[in-house]
């Protein structure tokens, strides 16, 4: 009799679903889960917190289109997780996390770690579910597959009762459910795309707005070939920097705030009217701007504004919809128009701010010159992950990217301790490839002591991750080590300290140094450069570099100062 445990269905479920990575962490119920996942292929990645495993498996389902699976104990296991559902729900992006819970005869009898967890992540995911029998375990895991990255993609969540684990069924009894195929492709309405032209040959200054969900949608082929076409400005959201290249000729994000102000149409793909976009309202959009929204979930069109066009269905398929139309038309947006030459002016007056304080040599080293020197030696491939306060708004307009999906950040949730969770769910997938490409995490020193523990995670697998963490002394500032010892003079450091000061010149290197990485502490440009130099030459093992910046180093000055304090700065 050919017999079946609970552990191996959901295992071979995952695989038969394509779900080639898990994250987790182990524990009464589900240790034979992950063991019967590498058994049946999957790679397993031990972590050394639930809610960074549950930010790398969704990391690998925005990458790779096919969700990753977060593998947790019930009860605290299951409560750490949230974070990382409740991230990747915000981002739109798929997960699939699986908990162990309490055994069925034990519900409600106050069990080991028992918790409601089916109904606790309900707030978190679009889909949750606890199978009730072995039997029915493959076609509730093809469901929450099928979930996580049908329609517009988020976080699933399936429960499993801890005496299932081991339990035992004849294979014959199991009904075979085949694997969900990808999500099937939506057009926009004929008429509407139509429409969409008509509106933006009636434009004089057009905008182009590419989001994240462009590059989920794998829109980058077509869409370069229609901005190209088209002869659109486009400028990037955070996560769709990279769909096309940062230095692309029509690429505008240097004159980001001139460009929103200023569109009379403005084309959306893929990106939300939320607080990223400024909701799209004065002051920072013209109140009249007619916006072409193109999204893959109807619920999303008009949010904050009315969509003068809703275009809706798969973001790459709907742009070939445009780009047809665009080439039997015929028309192309002129290159010499007021709206171009504002727009190149700009983009040349802010890079020279941002290259002059760059250039200053004073020491510590400010955030602009940091940035300056990484820039000029990272790989146009690699994958660039990022977080922080300053740290990542300014390294997001320093840092290029040239690649789709190579950004990964705060990103919509905002939520500070995502980085190492990412670095290593790329890295791990990047470990697959031929030519694999390198990862390089750049932290503010607070986002870095999130899931700082994770370099250990690193060390073990091996993965040839470099770690900048840009150390400021704090959370936006901080102060300098004498500050620090006269205020502890002066007493007692919880009334005195200020509420955003981390310990001056902490050494992150060593926590690298620690578990046998390579840790550098850098307070100059060219200290810096080797480091960074040679970190990128070695593949062997991961690296950490603690570059100590003034404490006081602050972003240039804004246009729009009084709301950059609402909105941007105090973002988080
Ligand atoms: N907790 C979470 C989970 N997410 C958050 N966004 C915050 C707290 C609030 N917050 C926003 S940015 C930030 C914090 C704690 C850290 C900023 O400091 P750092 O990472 O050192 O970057 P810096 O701006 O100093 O360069």
């Amino acid at each position: 009799m050919d017999e079946v445990t609970g552990a191996q269905l959901i295992a071979e479920s995952l695989k038969t679903q394509k779900v080639e990575y898990m994250f987790g962490i182990v524990g009464v119920p589900i240790i034979e889960v992950a063991m019967a996942a590498q058994a049946a292929g999957i790679k397993y990645v031990g972590m050394r917190n639930e809610q960074a495993a549950c930010y790398a498996a969704s990391a690998v389902g925005y990458i790779t289109g096919r969700p990753g699976a977060c593998l947790v104990v019930s009860g605290p296991g299951l409560i750490h997780a949230l974070g990382g559902m409740a991230n990747a729900n915000m981002n739109c992006w798929p997960v699939l996390v699986i908990g162990g819970s309490s055994d069925r005869n034990q519900e409600t009898a106050g069990a080991f770690q028992e918790f409601p967890q089916v109904e606790a992540c309900r707030l978190y995911s679009k889909f949750t579910a606890r199978p009730s029998s072995l039997e029915t375990i493959p076609s509730v895991i093809e469901k929450a597959v099928r979930t996580s990255i049908y329609g517009r993609p988020g976080a699933v969540y399936v429960d499993i009762a801890g005496d299932m684990v081991n339990a035992k069924v004849e294979r014959d009894k199991v009904r075979e459910v085949s694997c969900c195929p990808p999500p099937p492709v939506s057009l926009a309405s004929s008429v509407a795309v139509e429409e969409a032209l008509s509106v933006l040959k009636a434009a004089k200054t057009p905008l182009v707005i590419i989001g994240k969900g462009a590059a989920y949608s794998r829109a980058e082929a077509v869409l370069r070939e229609f901005v190209e076409e088209s002869g659109l400005p486009f400028l990037p959201t955070p996560m769709g920097k990279g769909v096309l290249p940062d230095d692309h000729p029509s690429c505008v994000a240097a004159a980001r705030s001139r460009a929103l102000l200023q569109a009379d149409v403005v084309l959306l793909l893929g990106a939300r009217l939320n607080w990223m976009l400024h909701f799209g309202l004065p002051p920072r959009f013209n109140p009249h701007v007619k916006i072409i929204q193109v999204d893959l979930c109807a619920e999303e069109m008009g949010n904050n504004v009315k969509a003068h066009v809703a275009l809706l269905g798969d973001v790459g398929a709907v742009v070939c919809q445009l780009l047809t139309c665009v080439r039997k038309d015929g028309w192309k947006y002129p290159s010499k128009t007021e709206w171009w030459s504002a727009l190149s002016q700009k983009v040349s007056a802010n890079a020279k701010i941002s290259k002059a304080l760059a250039l200053k040599e004073t020491l510590p080293m400010n955030y602009y010159t940091v940035f300056h020197h990484i820039s000029q030696l990272l790989p146009r491939d690699c994958i660039i992950v990022s977080e922080g306060a300053n740290t990542m708004d300014i390294g997001r307009t320093m840092l290029n990217n040239y690649l789709p999906r190579h950004r990964l950040d705060a990103g919509t949730f905002g939520t500070m301790g995502v980085g190492l969770g990412f670095a290593i769910a790329a890295a791990a997938v990047e470990t697959t490839r031929i030519k694999p490409q390198r990862v390089v995490c750049v932290e503010g020193d607070s986002a870095f002591g999130f899931s700082g523990m994770e370099v250990e995670t690193m060390c073990r697998y091996n993965l040839p991750v470099i770690i900048i963490v840009v150390n400021n002394n704090g959370i936006y500032s901080g102060v300098d080590a004498d500050t620090w010892k006269e205020m502890a003079k002066m007493g007692d450091l919880t009334s005195v300290a200020p509420p955003v000061s981390l310990l001056p010149d902490a050494r992150y290197d060593e926590v690298m140094t620690a578990f046998g990485g390579r840790g550098f502490l850098v307070r100059t440009a060219e200290e810096l450069r080797d480091a960074l130099q040679l970190c990128l030459t070695d593949w062997e093992r991961p690296s950490l570099l603690n570059v100590l910046i003034d404490p006081s180093s602050d972003r240039k000055q804004q246009v729009h100062e009084h709301l950059c304090n609402y909105i941007d700065q105090s973002w988080f």
